[in-house]
């Protein structure tokens, strides 16, 4: 899943492409260097993020939408937790919907994502974007995440999302210190038990920046480590800036370890 964000304040890419003939161009390029899915964003979620409104959302992403949907041979995802966002995207041809929050924030996107017959990425949070970060607790973080996600599941399949267009992700740096998400990254594969496919962030996050000490612009190596370990566990998507360089760390930690199961 290569990352497109058309936000003028993401954490690493903030009003790169804002422009919907460079967010189609990119995506493009994207797409040539192994993306299988694009994920379009029109509001940061980076920790103390203000939320934006509805409009603003859909002013933002909506011309890149449009033209994303006539032009990519790939589904397309949208980047959002707002029912009337999605409504708006999913009518436009959307394959489905990102909700960071995993049915948290708003109680009508659920509906939204059944009627339309789309998917949706179920991510763990703790808290809200603006104050995650300021004391995330856990006792077990895993077993917690894990629990979490499975009632969000039942939650979302309650409400009439079929049970096959469902994604869970355990949420890197979405309310969680840095020891979390190396635990959740050390432990991928016990989110198995939930029956879906998974998906994982990790890419450029500051867990990252505070292991090896380095600014948002290094952490390429940092992001292809975190990678690796995600698809050895057998993680089914990875959400990702640099896609060049991670498919190719996806594809031969793939090998690996497919070698050694035959
Ligand atoms: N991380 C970010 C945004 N969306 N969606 C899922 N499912 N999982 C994630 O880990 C995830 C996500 C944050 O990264 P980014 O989009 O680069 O930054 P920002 O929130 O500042 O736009």
């Amino acid at each position: 899943m290569g990352v497109l964000n058309v936000t003028p304040d993401s954490f690493s890419d903030g009003g790169l492409y804002v422009d919907a003939g460079r967010a189609v161009e990119y995506a493009h390029q994207m797409i040539e260097e192994g993306a299988d899915l694009i994920d379009v964003g029109g509001e940061s979620t980076r920790p103390g993020a203000e939320p934006v409104s509805a409009e603003e959302e859909l002013r933002r992403i909506l011309p890149s939408v449009k033209r994303l949907v006539k032009k990519l041979a790939v589904p397309i995802s949208v980047d959002t937790y707002k029912a009337d966002v999605a409504a708006v995207v999913l009518a436009e041809g959307v394959d489905l919907i990102n909700d960071v929050s995993g049915l948290s924030f708003d109680p009508r996107l659920a509906s939204v994502v059944a009627e339309a017959g789309a998917g949706l990425v179920l991510t763990h949070i703790q808290g809200t974007p603006r104050i995650m970060q300021t004391d995330p607790k856990y006792t077990d973080v895993v077993a917690e995440v894990r629990e979490h996600l499975q009632e969000r599941v039942l939650v979302a399949e309650t409400r009439g999302v079929h049970p096959e267009a469902i994604v869970v992700d355990p949420g890197i740096g979405f309310g969680k210190r840095v020891e979390h998400n190396l635990i959740l990254l050390n432990r991928l594969a016990e989110l198995h038990v939930l029956g879906k496919p998974l998906l994982v962030g990790p890419s450029r996050k500051s867990f990252i920046g505070t292991v090896l000490d380095l600014p948002v612009e290094e952490r390429l190596e940092g992001s292809a480590a975190a990678v690796a370990a995600a698809i050895w566990q057998g993680v089914h998507i990875v959400r990702v800036h640099d896609v060049r360089a991670m498919v190719r760390v996806a594809r031969m930690t793939d090998a690996i370890r497919k070698a050694s199961e035959s």
